[in-house]
Order: structure tokens, then C-alpha cells, then sequence
């Protein structure tokens, strides 16, 4: 293929021989981009491009996408399931058989041994909706323990806490079209070009038209900060200060909507006291904005006919994140800004099926957004299942950080980890290698045989991923879209949904609740009692689904029948006069008091720590760790250091550092930049043993998250350049 002036050097693209593309929706991110990937005459996958009538991306890629096919052949793949008596000895081959026996055989006898909820599973937003289903009927339905959740605690709990305290339930109300209506957009904590590329590509796009204010708030200079117009360099963990100051300014100069106010909230009188202690002068010296910076914001948000707001993990992150979201919701209600074109307040989620999770998972409660609490949900659903509605406890057990301190408290002794990697992930790692230690039985279902957290496990399952399986995922804005298999899994590896089907088989021997073995059949299942939900996904199927490159919910059987077709986007939740999902219809306003709670510097540990993400890697690096296209972008820890602090420390670019923290120490590569302030420095969690040794994560009230942006650290010189090089070099590898 040639690009560019044909006489002068045009550009070659080196044929791959592709002779088939096949369709899959990418396996990393939230955004939700439609991929092809390329068979070549031997069926072999590589190459990935862009579906250019996908409404998502629109013929794009990122970096990650561009190479996702590469995942198929990457090094430290799991081929065969693996045993051992204890988890410091050596592993042995196993049988699927003798694996998913001792499986069912641990769960059973620990069950029996300790009560119900002694046995914990972990899930995650990386598997497929179906598999997610399958999993919560298996868990809810059959094995009954109440300590079930995902790694979306990490990531999405605030988020999905703010939404029901404020709208009544969980679900983003707005889309990406939104970018396209606004007069105005705040982004906090969020740095979509490097997370969210595709996402931040669309609302450039709108942006480069209209030229609408682009406000950040982040403590880093981020590559979004760069593009706003302004940017607000926040004291780490007070945006809900800010928050409040913006709402003093707004009700004070009379900017609010008082109509949306009295038609579709209430609580009004209660937030207008409690903003009333931050005026812009006392907030300032909390959060570190100066007073002007907050009234010019305050006004231009309100007076803008349509504003949006986009947030991410520097709100979630943090002991005030659920307060955040809220804050955030409060702000869009006061101002009429929910459920109108371009007028929203949008969560941009994580992983690439953290909604699948959340809708379908029953990490939470039951299906599609069911409680535990209501008895009608409970008949409802046992019913449909067949099972016992008295099987299903009454309330939701612990969240995934809960678990792991029940775990050192010794409450709970067995653990079955699926597709997430918690030594890498979750904060203060010397406390998780405790407890994980302490677990009688351990299993690890991961496509990666190399995850850190295979060290404690007593039984691996090697799991095929992203389009070696067959299902649908959710992205940010409520579309559902197909993953197709485009290979099979490598050796003896199975699709996640297979293995639940196995251990359903060994829970379920006289078969009474069915267990559909094709995804297309549970998609059925799920659509069935999706009807009236608030994701009623009953006018859609797999084909149709493909056809449109991704269906947002809610799509109804109705809507089909009637011959409307599914929307190509800008599909909204709550419209202009919204229904909220509260008995009396209305939105709650909340007042936020402020109360500092994390971890601050001071004379033992000076800087801020901040983690976070490249847009090469991903998460524990498992994946990208082993793509030479990614990796060679940043394969050794570092961190970014004001040049000024490094000058004061005599520490010279590229060399390597100590961090000390009050749990643990790291060493890093010390990378002098002017995108983070003196007293801060940012480290990307990707690196194995790392950023997660150092960070406290302290955890929020409501939604259990951890706050990982917020911890102190001190940073040493290393004499020894040479031994810190060598121990850097081994964390580059897994
Ligand atoms: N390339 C890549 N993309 C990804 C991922 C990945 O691993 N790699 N992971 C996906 C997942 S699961 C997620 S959850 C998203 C995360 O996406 P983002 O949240 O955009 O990414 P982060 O880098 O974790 O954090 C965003 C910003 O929060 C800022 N921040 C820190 N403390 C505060 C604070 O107190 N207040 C405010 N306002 N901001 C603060 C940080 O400086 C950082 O720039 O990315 C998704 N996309
Ligand atoms: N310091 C710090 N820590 C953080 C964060 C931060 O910003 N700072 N962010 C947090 C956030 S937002 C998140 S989402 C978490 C992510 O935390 P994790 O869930 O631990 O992240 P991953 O490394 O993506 O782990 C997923 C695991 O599943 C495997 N896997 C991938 N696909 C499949 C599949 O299809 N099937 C199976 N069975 N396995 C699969 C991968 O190999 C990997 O081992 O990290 C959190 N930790
Ligand atoms: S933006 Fe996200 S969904 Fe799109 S290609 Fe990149 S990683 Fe995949
Ligand atoms: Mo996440």
C-alpha cells in the first residue's frame, strides 16, 4: 500500500497478507473502540485496525489497540492449569479435571468448615457481559458466598456510589455526543489523550469547531492540561473544596437554575447552607486555587447554555471520592445540567467492561441493577433462575478492600481470583502478601501465567482473553459491542465462560438451574430480564449488535417491534425534565462538609506521591509489559520530579532514585519534568513491586476506594548507581 506524493519517497506499509479481518470491540479501555483484526493465510492474527463506520472511533486506534493482536502469541501465557499442596512449592502440570475438582473440593470444605462468606471471589472489568452473568448466577445462585466483588472497587465505586446518592442508581446519563452540544467542560482528574485517546479525539474534534471553554482541574500538568484553556492545578485530595466554592459562587451572584431546582430536586435549602462556609477566599487556602480563578469558573459553567463535566480517577481515587461525585452532581443540578444535549455530568469509566460488571456481574446485588435489599428483586430473580430466594443473603457482603483486611483478620481463608492481579494493584502491598499468606487455598484464573499473584495461588487456571472469547462489553457511554472469537485460546487455555460452566457443573450435578453453554444463548437469558430495567437490553441480539458497531441501552423489544432502529448515538439516561430513580422521582442535592483526612507531607516525607498511567502501558503490564510497541515507550520505573526539587536533592536526570514512604521503599529512575510541582512527584502504577509498596490507601466511607493519589513520600540519592540499575532491570521483566 502507498501513501503520500507518489514520486517523492512515498510511505510503505509492509503487506502483512492478510486475507480475512474478523470483528472485536478493543480489550483495554472503557472507550469502547470497534477493532478488525487481520487473519493471514495461515490464520495467523497481524494485524489490527480501525472499523471505519464504528460511531465510537470512527476508523482510529491507539497505541494500545494498534497492536492488541500481538496479545495472542505474547510471552508468559498460561497453556495448561497448574497445582501445588502449598503455594511456595513448585508447580505440577494438572488435568482441567483434577484443577477445577480441587476448585470445587477447597470451596466446599472451607464453606463447611468456617460458614458461607469465608470463601471470597474476586472479579473484575476486563471479562465479557456473559461471562460476568454466568459468574454471578454460579456465585449468588449455587456456591452463595456474600464476599464477591471486583476490582471495579478500585476504580468505578465512587463513581457508581456518587450516582445512586444523588440520581437514585447507578448509569451515566451522558455520551460522547455531548462533546459536540456543550459551551463548556470541566474535566477533573481525568487525562483522556493518554487514558481515553479516542475519547479525547472526539472531543477535540468538537472542540477545534467551537472552541468551547476547557477547564482541568488536575495537580499535574497532564497532556489534557496543556490543552485547556484553563487549568487549575488542585491541592491533591480537596476538590470537593473547590466544589463547594464554585456552588458558594453560583447561588451568590444568583446563577443557578432555580426552575430545574424546584421540578426536579430536593434538598436545596440544606446545600445552600453548607456552601455558604466557602467563599472563595476560604476555600482558596484549602485547595489552592486562588479566589478569581474560582468566580471566573464558577461563571463561565453557569452561564454556559449547556456545561458538561467528565471526571476519572482523581476524583474516584481518594477518601473523598464518592463526596467528589456527588459534588460534581450537585453542581450539574444546580445549574438545570443534567440530561440535555451537551449538559451532564459523565463518569469516564476504566477498564474495558467495568459497565458490563456493573450491570451484570451481581457483584453488587443481582442482574442489572437488582438490590439484595429488596425482597421483589430477590423472588424475582431466584425465580427466574430457579433457585431458593432464601439461598440469596438479604444484604451486600464486603467490598474487595474489606475482604483483604477479613483475609489478615483471618475471617476469610479461601480465595478465587479472577482476571485481576491484586499484589500489583491494591495499595500498601506488604500488607496484601500477609494475607494472602494467611489464605488456606487459593486459585488464580488468569490468561497470564506470570501475574504476580499466581505466587500465592494453590491452583492456576489458564484463561483465554479478549477475542480469543465470544460475547459483548459495555464502554463509557451505555454501548454495548461485540468480541468476537478471532483465534483460539493457546495449549490447553479455555474461555473464562467455560471454566464457570465447569465449576457450575460440579455445584449444580442435578442440573436445576441451567447454564446456557454459548454466549449468544445467555445474551437471550439476559434480555429476558432486562425488560423494564433501566438496562433493558430487550430489542437487541449478537448480529444486531455487530451490524450497528455497538447498541447504547436502554434498547427495547418495543422500540424493535415499532421498527426504530437503535440509536447511532447521543442517546441520553435522564432527559431535560428528569425522572430520577428515587420513589418521588427526584434528584437528591447533598450538602459535602469537608473534612482533611489523608496522609499530607511534612519534614520526614516532603512530596506527594501521585500514581497513575502512561498511555503505553496498562495496569500490571501483564499485556503491554511483553508488546515490544509498547513497551519500549517506558520499560523501567521512573518517576517525574520538579527540576527544581531534583537540583535541591542533587539528583540528575536519569538517575536512580530511593522512595521511601512509612510502609515500604522503590526505586525509580528520576525523570526531571515541569508537569508536576515542587512538592509532588508522579509515578505510574504499571511497574512490578512498585508504586503500590509505597501508597496508604486510606479508604472512602461510602464506596470503599482506595485513595492511591494521595500518600507521602521522601525521596534518597542512590550511591550505588549500578545496583539500583540492576534491580530496576529485573523489574522490567516479569
Ligand atoms: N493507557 C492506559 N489507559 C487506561 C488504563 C491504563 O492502565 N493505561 N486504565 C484504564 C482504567 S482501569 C482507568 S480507571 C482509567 C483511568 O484514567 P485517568 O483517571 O485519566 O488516569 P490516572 O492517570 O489514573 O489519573 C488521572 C489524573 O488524576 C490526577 N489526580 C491525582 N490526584 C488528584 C486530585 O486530588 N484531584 C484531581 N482533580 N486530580 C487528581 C492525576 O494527576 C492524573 O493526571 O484509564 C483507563 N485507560
Ligand atoms: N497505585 C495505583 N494503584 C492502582 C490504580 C492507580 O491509579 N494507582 N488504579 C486502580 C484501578 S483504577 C484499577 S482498574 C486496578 C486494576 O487492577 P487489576 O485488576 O489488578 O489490573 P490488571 O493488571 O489489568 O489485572 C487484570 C489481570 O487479568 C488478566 N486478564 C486480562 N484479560 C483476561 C481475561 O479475559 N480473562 C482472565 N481470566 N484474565 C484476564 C491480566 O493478565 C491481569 O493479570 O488497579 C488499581 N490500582
Ligand atoms: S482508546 Fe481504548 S478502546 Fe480505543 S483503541 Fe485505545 S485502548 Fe482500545
Ligand atoms: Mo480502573
Amino acid at each position: 500500500m502507498l501513501f503520500g506524493r507518489r514520486k517523492k519517497n512515498p510511505i510503505k506499509i509492509a503487506d502483512k497478507g492478510v486475507v480475512e479481518w474478523k470483528y472485536a470491540a478493543c480489550g483495554y479501555c472503557s472507550t469502547g473502540c470497534s477493532i478488525e483484526v487481520g487473519l493471514n493465510a495461515e490464520g495467523k492474527p497481524v494485524a489490527s485496525r480501525g472499523v471505519a463506520d464504528a460511531d465510537v472511533n470512527r476508523g482510529k486506534l491507539c497505541l494500545k489497540g494498534i497492536f492488541e493482536h500481538e496479545l495472542f502469541t505474547s510471552a508468559g501465557r498460561g497453556t495448561k492449569p497448574l497445582m501445588r499442596a502449598r503455594w511456595h512449592d513448585e508447580w505440577r502440570p494438572a488435568t482441567w479435571d483434577a484443577a477445577l475438582d480441587t476448585l470445587h473440593d477447597e470451596i466446599v470444605r472451607i464453606q463447611a468448615a468456617y460458614g458461607r462468606d469465608s470463601f471470597a471471589i474476586i472479579s473484575t472489568g476486563q471479562m465479557l457481559t456473559e461471562e460476568f452473568y454466568t459468574l454471578g448466577k454460579l456465585t449468588r445462585g449455587l456456591i452463595g458466598t456474600n464476599n464477591y466483588d471486583g476490582n471495579t472497587t478500585l476504580c468505578m465505586s465512587s463513581a457508581v456510589s456518587g450516582y445512586k446518592r444523588s440520581f437514585g442508581s447507578d448509569g451515566p446519563p451522558g455520551c460522547y455526543e455531548d462533546f459536540e452540544h456543550t459551551d463548556c467542560l470541566i474535566a477533573w482528574g481525568s487525562n483522556l489523550p493518554e487514558q481515553h485517546p479516542i475519547i479525547y479525539w472526539r472531543l477535540k474534534e468538537a472542540q477545534e469547531k467551537r472552541n468551547f471553554p476547557l477547564i482541568v482541574v488536575d495537580p499535574r500538568v497532564t497532556m489534557l492540561a496543556q490543552n485547556a484553556h484553563m487549568h487549575l492545578p488542585i491541592r491533591p485530595g480537596t476538590d470537593v473544596v473547590l466544589q463547594n466554592a464554585l456552588m458558594h459562587v453560583i447561588f451568590k451572584e444568583g446563577l443557578h437554575d432555580q426552575r430545574y431546582i424546584d421540578a426536579n430536586t430536593i434538598g436545596v435549602d440544606a446545600l445552600r447552607a453548607e456552601v455558604e462556609k466557602y467563599d472563595p477566599v476560604t476555600a482558596s487556602k484549602i485547595c489552592g486555587i486562588d479566589e478569581d480563578t474560582i468566580r471566573v469558573v464558577a461563571r463561565t459553567f453557569a452561564k454556559a447554555e449547556a456545561a458538561m463535566q467528565i471526571w476519572t480517577m482523581g476524583i474516584n481515587q481518594s477518601t473523598h471520592g464518592s463526596d467528589g461525585v456527588v459534588g460534581i452532581n450537585n453542581l450539574a443540578l444546580i445549574t438545570g445540567n443534567i440530561g440535555k444535549p451537551g449538559g451532564t455530568s459523565l463518569s469516564i469509566t476504566g477498564q474495558c467492561n467495568a459497565m458490563g460488571t456493573r450491570e451484570w456481574s451481581s457483584c453488587s446485588g443481582l442482574p442489572n441493577y437488582r438490590l439484595l435489599e429488596v425482597p421483589e428483586h430477590r423472588e424475582e430473580v431466584a425465580r427466574f433462575w430457579n433457585v431458593d430466594p432464601e439461598f440469596f443473603p438479604k444484604k451486600r457482603g464486603m467490598l474487595q478492600t474489606d475482604i483483604y483486611q477479613a483475609m489478615e483478620a483471618g475471617q476469610i481463608k479461601g480465595i478465587w481470583l479472577i482476571a485481576t492481579n491484586p499484589l500489583s494493584s491494591l495499595p500498601n502491598t506488604a500488607r496484601i502478601r500477609r494475607a494472602m499468606e494467611k489464605l488456606e487455598f487459593c486459585c488464580v484464573q488468569d490468561c497470564y501465567q506470570d501475574s504476580e499473584s499466581a505466587q500465592y495461588a494453590h491452583v492456576f487456571l489458564p484463561a483465554g482473553t479478549w477475542a480469543e472469547k465470544d460475547g459483548v462489553m459495555t464502554n463509557t457511554e451505555r454501548r454495548i459491542n461485540r468480541v468476537k472469537p478471532v483465534t483460539l485460546p493457546p495449549g490447553e487455555a479455555k474461555p473464562d465462560l467455560w471454566i464457570f460452566n465447569r465449576v457450575a457443573e460440579r455445584f449444580n450435578r442435578e442440573g436445576r438451574v441451567k447454564f446456557p453453554e454459548n454466549a449468544a444463548d445467555i445474551f437471550l437469558e439476559m434480555r429476558e430480564i432486562s425488560r423494564g430495567r433501566l438496562a433493558d437490553i430487550s430489542g437487541m441480539d449478537h448480529e444486531l449488535i455487530e451490524r450497528n458497531r455497538g447498541i447504547q441501552w436502554p434498547y427495547t423489544a418495543e422500540q424493535r417491534q415499532r421498527g426504530e432502529t437503535p440509536p447511532k448515538g447521543g442517546k441520553r439516561l435522564y432527559t431535560a425534565d428528569g425522572t430520577f430513580s428515587f420513589p418521588d422521582g427526584r434528584a437528591k442535592l447533598i450538602p459535602l462538609p469537608f473534612i482533611d483526612n489523608n496522609e499530607v507531607p511534612d519534614e520526614m516525607f516532603p512530596f506527594w506521591l501521585n500514581t497513575g498511567r502512561l498511555i503505553e502501558h496498562w495496569h500490571g503490564r501483564t499485556k503491554t509489559g511483553k508488546i515490544g510497541n509498547n513497551n519500549k515507550f517506558s520499560p523501567i520505573p521512573f518517576i517525574e520530579i520538579n527540576p527544581d526539587a531534583a537540583a535541591e536533592l542533587g539528583i540528575r536526570r536519569g538517575e536512580y532514585v530511593r522512595l521511601v514512604s512509612r510502609r515500604s521503599d522503590a526505586v525509580a529512575m528520576a525523570m526531571p519534568t515541569q508537569r508536576v510541582p515542587k512538592n509532588m512527584v508522579f509515578l505510574p502504577f504499571h511497574f512490578h513491586d512498585c508504586a503500590n509498596r509505597l501508597t496508604l490507601g486510606l479508604l472512602d466511607p461510602y464506596s470503599r476506594q482506595p485513595a492511591y493519589k494521595q500518600s507521602a513520600v521522601r525521596i534518597e540519592r542512590i550511591a550505588d548507581q549500578a545496583a539500583a540499575a540492576k534491580l530496576s532491570m529485573e523489574m522490567r521483566t516479569f
